[in-house]
C-alpha cells in the first residue's frame, strides 16, 4: 500500500530523540519490561482492536464531555463564598475544608438532591449544539464520586428519582445525542464518598469484608443496569478506581470486565478500569494496556508521537485550569480560549489521538455563557476545516515548528499556527519518501497554491523540502489548513558529496 511505503520512509527519515530509562506514570514514555511475567489478570482485549466499533473510536477526532450533578448547584461557591481554596475541584465541592468552608457543609451538599430541579435542561439543546461544535461522540457522568445516579437506579435511593425533577436524565442524553449521530459514553465513578458500604482501603476485617462485597455487588449492578437501560452506548469511561478498595478487587474486576464485554459486544472500555494482581494499573507487570485505550491523558497530552506506542489514546480536557462541574465564576482564571483548543485538538488527533473538551452545565440545566461562546467558535472553525480532523491519522512526518500534520488516504494537512513572515511554509520530507506533495491549496477555499520543490543539498540532512507559497493577500485570524496531494516525487534530490574535512 503507498500509504505505508510512505509512513515508513518517513518514519526511517524521523529524528527519535532520547526516551529516559525510567518513568513511573502511566503517561509518559514507557520502559520495555526486562522480562515477561506470567500474569493471570492480563488485558482481557487486544492491544490494538481492529473491529469495527474501534475503527469508530479513531475516527472521531472530537468529542464533548459533560460532568453533570448535585455539583452544579452551587457551581463552586456558596453562599456567596468561593471554595476555590478549599475543593480541588467544583466537582469535588463536598470535600469543601478548612476556615472558608460552611458549617455542617457536607450534610448541607448531601441534602441537595431535595432542590435538585433543573427547568432549564434540554438534552435536544445540548446534543445539537454539541453537533455544532463538531463533536463526534460524548463521554456523560452517569454519578461521580458522590454517588449520585443521573439515573433512577434500582440499587440506590440517592438518585434523580427522588429529587423534584424526577425524570431520567441519563436516557434523555442517551436518546437525544444519539438521535444527532454522536455516541455516547458513559462515565462512572466507581469510588463513593457517602456510600456506607465504600471504603479506600482494603477491607482486612470479616465486617469490613462484607460490607465491599455488598458494594463490590451494588457496582456490577449498576453497571449491568447501564447497559439493559442504554443499549446504545458505546463504552463506559471509568473513573475513582484508585484506591486499595478496588485495586485489591483484581479478581472480581477481571471478571465483571469480561462479564460487561460479553454483554455488551464492541463495548469500550479505557485503561482506568482495573488493575493486574500485582496492583499495576492502566498498563499491567509486563507493560500491556489493560484496556482498549490509554486513559490517564487528563489534561495532559504526549509530548512525542513515539511515547504512545501505537496505542488508542483519549485527551480529556477543562476549560478553566481545573474543574470539570459547574462553576459560576471564572473571573480571575484563565480559562482556555478557542485558539488554545484547537491547538490542542490539532495536536491530539495529529497523534491518533480524540481531544474531549470538558462542559460543565449548572443547576438549571445550562451551559455556562463562556462554554456557549467556545462551541460556536470551535464549531464555526471546525466547519471548514473538519476534513483535517475526523477519520484522519499521524501523518509519519517529523512534527513541523509551524502547525500539525494529519493525514488521510492519498491527502496531507498541515493546520498551520505559526506563519512564517516570509509566506513559505516549508514541509520537510526525507529523501527516500515514495510519496511527497505533489499540489497544494487552502483548505478554506479551495484556492491552488504554487508549489516548489527545494533541495537545500545540507550536508548530513536526510531531508528534502517542499515549499508552499502563501499569498500575501491572504489574511486569517484564524489557524488555517493546507491541503496537499500527495504523489511520486516529480525529481529526485541531487545526490551530493559529503564534505571532506
Ligand atoms: O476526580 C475526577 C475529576 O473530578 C474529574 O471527573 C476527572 C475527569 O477526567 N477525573 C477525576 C480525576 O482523574
Amino acid at each position: 500500500m503507498r500509504y505505508n511505503k510512505l509512513i515508513t520512509a518517513l518514519l526511517l527519515g524521523a529524528i527519535f530523540t532520547h526516551i529516559p530509562a525510567a518513568y513511573s506514570q502511566w503517561t509518559g514514555p514507557r520502559k520495555k519490561v526486562e522480562k515477561r511475567i506470567d500474569l493471570k489478570y492480563g488485558p482481557l482485549t487486544p492491544a490494538h482492536r481492529k473491529d469495527e466499533a474501534m475503527e469508530r473510536f479513531r475516527n472521531y477526532g472530537f468529542g464533548q464531555f459533560i460532568h453533570w450533578g448535585l455539583y452544579a448547584i452551587p457551581g463552586n461557591e456558596w453562599n456567596g463564598v468561593s471554595a476555590r481554596k478549599g475543593a480541588a475541584a467544583s466537582e469535588w465541592i463536598r470535600t469543601w475544608s478548612g476556615p472558608t468552608a460552611p458549617k455542617n457543609w457536607k450534610n448541607i451538599y448531601d441534602q441537595l438532591y431535595k432542590q435538585f430541579n433543573p427547568k432549564g435542561f434540554d438534552a435536544g439543546v445540548w446534543a445539537r449544539q454539541a453537533k455544532e461544535m463538531g463533536a463526534k461522540y460524548l463521554i456523560f457522568t452517569t454519578k461521580h464520586h458522590d454517588g449520585f445516579a443521573l439515573w433512577p437506579s434500582k440499587y440506590t435511593d440517592y438518585t434523580v428519582q427522588k429529587s423534584p425533577y424526577k425524570q431520567d436524565i441519563v436516557k434523555q442524553v442517551v436518546d437525544a445525542y444519539t438521535a444527532e449521530g454522536i455516541d455516547v459514553f458513559l462515565y462512572f465513578s466507581i469510588m463513593e464518598w457517602n456510600n456506607s458500604n465504600y471504603m479506600s482501603k482494603a477491607p482486612s476485617t470479616a465486617g469490613e469484608k462484607a460490607k465491599f462485597a455488598k458494594f463490590l455487588a451494588y457496582t456490577r449492578n449498576q453497571l449491568l443496569e447501564l447497559l439493559e437501560n442504554y443499549p446504545q452506548i458505546k463504552g463506559f469511561w471509568f473513573d475513582g478506581t484508585w484506591d486499595q478498595s478496588w485495586i485489591q478487587a483484581y479478581d472480581f474486576t477481571y471478571k465483571l470486565e469480561k462479564e460487561l464485554r460479553d454483554k455488551h459486544p464492541g463495548l469500550i472500555i479505557g485503561s482506568r478500569f482495573r488493575n493486574d494482581e500485582y496492583g499495576k494499573r492502566h498498563f499491567d507487570s509486563n507493560g500491556d494496556m489493560l484496556g482498549d485505550y490509554e486513559q490517564g491523558w487528563e489534561r495532559k497530552m504526549p509530548k512525542e508521537f513515539e511515547w504512545l506506542e501505537g496505542r488508542d489514546w483519549d485527551c480529556v480536557m477543562t476549560i478553566p485550569p481545573n474543574g470539570w462541574g459547574y462553576m459560576k465564576d471564572w473571573s480571575g482564571l484563565y480559562t482556555k480560549t478557542s485558539d488554545d483548543l484547537i491547538d490542542m485538538l490539532m495536536n491530539c488527533v495529529s497523534m491518533n489521538g480524540n481531544f474531549v473538551l470538558n462542559f460543565g452545565p449548572d443547576g438549571n440545566g445550562r451551559m455556562h455563557p463562556g462554554e456557549d461562546r467556545l462551541a460556536k467558535e470551535i464549531g464555526d472553525w471546525i466547519k471548514v476545516n473538519g476534513e483535517a480532523v475526523y477519520g484522519v491519522r499521524h501523518a509519519g512526518l517529523a512534527p513541523s515548528r509551524l502547525g500539525y500534520f494529519t493525514r488521510k488516504e492519498d491527502n496531507l494537512y498541515l493546520t498551520v499556527f505559526n506563519r512564517p513572515v516570509n509566506n513559505i511554509v516549508r514541509i520537510a520530507v526525507p529523501k527516500t519518501a515514495t510519496e511527497v506533495p505533489v499540489a497544494a491549496k487552502l483548505l478554506q477555499n479551495g484556492q491552488s497554491l504554487e508549489l516548489k520543490h527545494v533541495d537545500m543539498g545540507l550536508d548530513l540532512d536526510k531531508n528534502t523540502y517542499y515549499d508552499i507559497v502563501l499569498p500575501e493577500v491572504y489574511v486569517s485570524s484564524k489557524p488555517f489548513v493546507l491541503k496537499m496531494q500527495l504523489g511520486s516525487p516529480k525529481t529526485q534530490s541531487e545526490k551530493l558529496m559529503d564534505a571532506k574535512m
